[in-house]
């Protein structure tokens, strides 16, 4: 089942707050005593202190307000209404669709790309992959390594080969073969003279110039492992201007999973896709619900 899947995934970041939720509920403990607790743990799994701070002052608030107040169910809808309530899924009935992944290196680019890539052929779909990622010869191989793997057509150029160019190309064989989608993998360098940004925005240019409406999606993909890191990481791409969403990349093994409330509420982008692995299967669609209920419970 995906959900005792999701807690067995989370293991190490819902053990920072097993004891602290049996103290939210406990009577011998204090209230005020139980959320100076929750908020180590909130730190603790890289929640951050921002984040922290804004649901420890609520829920002080509603206790203010309600001495009587249930803990926990107040503690669930505060994180709940950081996450965003509803899933938000990925728009892909659009024929055809269009998929961008940009990231830092080292996030899980080109993994994620290749889960989805298992997940949509798998539903049938007809899928190509595209190495944009020019810039290191090791991103070409590595694709092309999936691409083998889950039999999937690839489209990439020479090294050190304009991207946009190598983009075009893809759009060209995705006409041609009458596929379904395109996913594109991108360079994820930065702290460099290159502008990755400049290189990003005209990609996507010469993408909806080919196809009207396209990218349909341009996932941000974090590496959840690194924590808060992934917050500042974050904000580099924002600067550029087309993210539709976050794939929210190792969370399996990491006890710093706190970081997904940071990322959703400071970002105002939702977290599409979740990561719990390295194999094409470990993906799975994220609900805001299920995420809290795994990590809580
Ligand atoms: N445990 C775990 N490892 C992952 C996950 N996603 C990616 N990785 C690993 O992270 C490393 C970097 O991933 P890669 O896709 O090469 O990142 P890229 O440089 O952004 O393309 C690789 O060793 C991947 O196997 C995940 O969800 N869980
Ligand atoms: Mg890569």
């Amino acid at each position: 089942m995906v959900f005792s899947l999701l807690k067995a995934k989370l293991n190490r970041t819902r053990q920072i707050f097993q004891e602290k939720i049996q103290n939210l509920k406990r009577e011998q403990v204090s209230k005020e005593r139980a959320l100076e607790e929750l908020a180590e743990a909130l730190i603790l799994a890289d929640v951050g202190v921002v984040t922290t701070e804004k649901i420890i002052t609520n829920l002080k608030k509603k206790l203010k307000a309600d001495s009587s107040l249930n803990l926990e169910k107040a503690l669930k809808d505060e994180l709940l209404a950081l996450l965003g309530h509803e899933p938000a899924p990925l728009s892909l009935n659009y024929y055809p669709f269009v998929v961008m992944f940009v990231g830092v290196n080292g996030g899980g680019k080109t993994t994620s790309l290749a889960k989805l890539a298992y997940f949509l052929k798998k539903q049938g779909r007809q899928i190509i992959l595209v190495a944009a990622d020019t810039f290191r010869a090791a991103a070409q191989e590595q694709i092309q390594i999936w691409s083998r793997k889950l039999d999937l057509p690839l489209i990439r150029g020479q090294y050190g080969a304009d991207p946009a160019a190598v983009v075009f190309d893809g759009l060209k064989a995705l006409k041609a073969r009458g596929a379904d989608a395109l996913l594109i993998d991108t360079a994820g360098r930065i702290h460099t003279n290159i502008n990755l940004m400049a290189e990003l925005e005209k990609i996507k240019k010469v993408i909806s110039r080919e196809i009207s409406g396209a990218p349909h999606e341009v996932l941000l993909v974090l590496d959840a492992s690194i924590g808060q890191n992934a917050l500042s990481q974050a904000r580099e791409f924002l600067k550029f201007s087309g993210l539709t969403g976050i794939f929210l990349s190792k969370l399996d093994g990491t006890a710093k999973g706190g970081a997904a409330l940071a990322v959703a509420s400071e970002l105002s982008l939702p977290i599409k896709l979740i990561g719990i692995g390295e194999k094409e299967e470990d993906m799975l669609p994220f609900s805001p619900q299920e995420f809290i209920d795994a990590l809580l419970s």
